[in-house]
């Protein structure tokens, strides 16, 4: 069996005519019209139709929709309305039989629910708007790593499999290892700060672990974190970093992804800098015109988030949060220690990353850990790290998911995620 191609489909053209070609791909449709079948065969460049005429239509007895074959034939005029050329087909090959039913039908004509699609995820990507979102995310990961590398940063990969928290906090999947206990990382929070040591600039992409309960739009067990750490930066200078490169990637993706969004049905709008920049402070007094009283150092619910964001539309950062609400190594601010040098930018209610200044003395990160009824004992290999010079530093963690949903108007995170984890999915 020969399954070479000598073209993409995207690569055809009406002035081929006359020209031998050999496609691959799948029916996405065909009908019978007297002698002759039209088929509609795509790959994931592009739509092709192709002709068979009644002499090579044998072959395709029994032949079912999103079943793969091999097309040798010639490209020639077409009366079709949507196609530029045709390929007049002189040989199939068919190479796999999709077997009927189905269990989504991914040309979208019948709206499968989410449930269904990620259950028949790998089908799922023969719809448009699905594989449209994946390579768009591709576009994604390309333009992050693009600009960090352009502004020096470093890309690493850290441990996925840790022996301790790093953000302390409860929500560790844990698991047996060789007969010890250890954990899935929530962050590769204190990997990265220990790497600005010797690399300064470092970023890194990858899943991380979260054991929470929540069954909301946002939410998984397995996410995507970007996450970057900087040395001789303050949070001001990070935040900088993470508004330039939320635009790279707005305005990338809106001149390389035309097609993509065309299959989305959506438009990248690109969002005018500088962000807006409010305090917590300025948060709670916004809140009590809704009638909703806080008090300095209670977090924001969500419902209050909701309320936020309400008035501040698009992207924003909330900054200074009071110390007790971030975790044991933000930095307090030199002339209000109860506030912290930390920040979270928002997309409306929607929290997109969170980051900050960070303790870079070991006797205070020591004492911090204490405060926050954390054992340093488990965090000796960490603090080591900060008696061999330590540089004063900078960073944040971005939700790669939850950033997506905001390119493309989608308000649950599932869409953008191959396979994903939350408390009632384990499978496929
Ligand atoms: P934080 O815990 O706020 O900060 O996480 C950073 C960002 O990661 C995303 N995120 C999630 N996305 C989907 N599902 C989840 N369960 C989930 N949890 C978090 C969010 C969030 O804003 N170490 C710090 C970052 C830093 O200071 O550098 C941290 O992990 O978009």
């Amino acid at each position: 069996m020969q399954f070479n191609r000598t073209h993409d489909i995207e690569d055809l053209n009406s002035n081929m005519k006359g020209q031998e070609v050999i496609l691959g791909g799948w029916i996405e449709d065909f009908r019978k019209l007297g002698k002759m079948t039209f088929l509609t065969v795509r790959d994931v460049t592009g739509i092709a139709q192709v002709i068979v005429k009644e002499d090579a239509s044998k072959e395709l007895e029994g032949l079912t929709r999103q079943s793969v074959i091999r097309v040798k034939g010639t490209i020639q005029e077409t009366k079709a309305r949507d196609f530029d050329y045709e390929v007049k087909a002189e040989k199939i090959d068919i190479l796999a039989k999709a077997v009927h039913p189905l269990p989504i039908d991914p040309i979208g004509r019948l709206e499968s629910n989410i449930d269904n699609r990620l259950n028949a995820r790998a089908l799922d990507m023969r719809n448009q708007k699905t594989a449209s979102i994946f390579k768009l995310r591709h576009h994604v990961l390309a333009s992050i790593r693009k600009t960090l590398s352009e502004k020096k940063f470093i890309e690493i990969n850290t441990p996925k499999l840790i022996g301790s928290a790093s953000e302390g906090g409860a929500n560790l999947f844990s698991l047996e290892y060789f007969g010890k206990e250890a954990y899935l990382a929530q962050s590769p929070q204190l990997y990265k700060e220990q790497m600005t040591i010797g690399l300064e600039r470092v970023f890194e992409i990858a899943s991380f672990y979260r054991a929470e309960k929540s069954h909301t739009g946002r939410h998984l067990s397995e996410f995507t974190s970007v996450d970057i750490e900087a040395a001789f930066m303050d949070y001001t200078d990070v935040m900088d970093v993470l508004e330039s490169l939320v635009l790279e990637v707005y305005q990338y993706t809106s001149k390389n992804c035309k097609k993509e969004q065309q299959a989305i049905g959506t438009e990248i709008k690109i969002p005018s800098l500088p962000f807006e920049r409010i305090t917590y402070a300025q948060v709670l007094e916004e809140l009590k015109e809704h009638g909703e009283k806080l008090e300095f150092g209670d977090d924001l619910l969500d419902s209050h988030l909701r309320m936020v964001g309400k008035k501040h539309r698009g992207f924003y950062f909330i900054m200074d949060w009071p110390m007790k609400l971030k975790p044991f190594y933000i930095h307090e601010k030199d002339d209000d220690p109860k506030l912290s040098r930390s920040f979270d930018l928002q997309y409306g209610y929607l929290e997109l990353s969170s980051g900050g200044t960070r303790l870079h003395d070991a006797k205070k990160l020591k004492s911090r850990l204490k405060e926050q009824g954390l054992d340093p004992s488990k965090f000796t290999h960490h603090l080591q790290a900060f008696d061999w010079g330590m540089p004063p530093h900078a960073g944040w963690g971005l939700g790669l998911e939850r950033l997506m949903t905001t390119l493309i108007g989608v308000d649950n995170v599932r869409e953008v995620v191959l396979y994903p984890r939350d408390p009632d999915r384990l499978t496929p």
